[in-house]
């Protein structure tokens, strides 16, 4: 009797295998925000569709955008065109974005009463447009490569629905943190369940990884992330399906900033952590063991450089993660994904992207 299940047919599944530190020809890679500004057919699109949620809800323009960068780069993976705010939109929130400023509420939730009136939104109603998108995407790849699902973190969801939009110190939030607990954690605990429902409807609808954006979970002290972000995300990992369609659905948990965190975060059942470029890889991988795949984690200023310091730079990456790998793991084994530590900068050149990517299916 085997464990492992039968995969259902994928032109190239060396992202999955690579999530499971199954062996892998080379190192797959993929890029967060794939799809967005630099790329000038994106912006082409989205003036299209007129606003960013306009272009959120058109499943046919959501699923071009998803498949821009894969006509340009061998990319192993497609991530779902869509934004991790989606969720408290549905939640009533009033999701609006302005130009130059990004993402704003125009009903944050700032007191007790309002954070006790938020329901659990119903993903295959008010978030069916999510749903549409990831089944349109799935037809048009045709299992050439597999498509991610995401959603953000509950800290990191409650950052935009409480302070009204990007911050740089989260003062409101973290003054909640600080006076009542309780209340923050009612909304944790609400937006947790949306998020468990919300992900469970992508692994339904096609998703075959997930991956939880956790951007701002850096900016707590050690116990209070534990308390406000690890935990809950440790809540919606252990409620997840982890398999659909006769195999594994990996889950990779992202917390930017996160270096001091990684054997708790790779205790949560996890299949993979998101590193960013200010933690070594190979003491990352020394850190975690065999327990968990690594993706990341090249700085994206990176891709502000010339060619040569692009590729030296990709290098680099892939051999400090090979420094730390155990003698122990078999070579092909090693559970690497190679990733930005962050997304891309619209200012970027789409050729710089070009140059990374060949350099990692290259030297990977
Ligand atoms: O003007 C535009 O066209 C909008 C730019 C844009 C894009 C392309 C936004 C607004 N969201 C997205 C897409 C997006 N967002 C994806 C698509 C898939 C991909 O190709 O990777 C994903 C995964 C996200 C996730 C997301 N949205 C995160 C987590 C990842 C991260 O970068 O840390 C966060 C924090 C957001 C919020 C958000 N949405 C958009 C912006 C500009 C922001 C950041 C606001 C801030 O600075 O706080």
């Amino acid at each position: 009797m085997t464990t492992e299940t039968t995969p259902s047919p994928l032109k190239n599944d060396r992202f999955l295998r690579a999530l499971l530190r199954e062996e892998v020809d080379r190192t797959p890679m993929w890029m967060m925000r794939q799809a967005g500004r630099y790329l000038p057919e994106y912006r082409k699109t989205r003036e299209q569709a007129g606003s960013f949620m306009d272009l959120c809800r058109n499943t046919e323009l959501a699923c071009e955008v998803t498949m821009q960068p894969l006509r340009r780069y061998p990319v192993d993976a497609a991530i779902l065109f869509s934004d991790i705010l989606t969720i408290p939109d549905a939640m009533g929130l009033g999701l609006r974005f302005v130009a130059g400023e990004g993402p704003v509420f125009d009903n944050p939730v700032r007191d007790k009463a309002a954070i006790e009136k938020l329901g659990v939104p119903d993903p295959e109603d008010e978030l069916k447009y999510v749903m549409d998108a990831v089944r349109a995407i799935r037809k048009e790849l045709d299992g050439s490569i597999p498509l991610i699902g995401f959603a953000g973190s509950p800290w990191t969801l409650a950052t935009y629905m409480v302070e009204g939009g990007p911050s740089k110190d989260f003062a409101r939030l973290k003054a909640m943190m600080y006076s009542d607990p309780a209340t923050l954690h009612t909304l944790l605990s609400t937006v947790a369940k949306s998020v468990t429902s919300y992900l469970r409807a992508q692994i339904a609808a096609g998703a075959q990884a997930v991956q939880i954006f956790d951007s701002w979970g850096g900016a707590l002290s050690d116990e209070n992330y534990r308390e406000f972000s690890l935990n809950y995300m440790q809540q919606i990992v252990s409620e997840l399906p982890r398999e659909a369609d006769g195999r594994r659905v990996p889950v990779i948990l992202f917390t930017k900033g996160g270096g001091q965190w990684l054997e708790d975060m790779a205790d949560t059942g996890a299949d993979a952590l998101g590193i960013d470029w200010t933690t070594n890889l190979g003491n990352a991988r020394r850190l975690v063991g065999d327990k968990v795949a690594l993706q990341g984690n090249m700085d994206p200023c990176v891709l502000y450089a010339g060619e040569a310091a692009i590729r030296s730079e990709v290098r680099k990456v892939i051999d400090s993660f090979a420094s730390g790998v155990h003698l122990s793991i078999e070579p092909g084994k090693t559970g690497h994904i190679f990733n930005l530590g962050h997304g891309i900068h619209p200012g970027i050149k789409p050729e710089a992207v070009e140059v990374m990517f060949d350099e990692v299916a290259k030297y990977g």
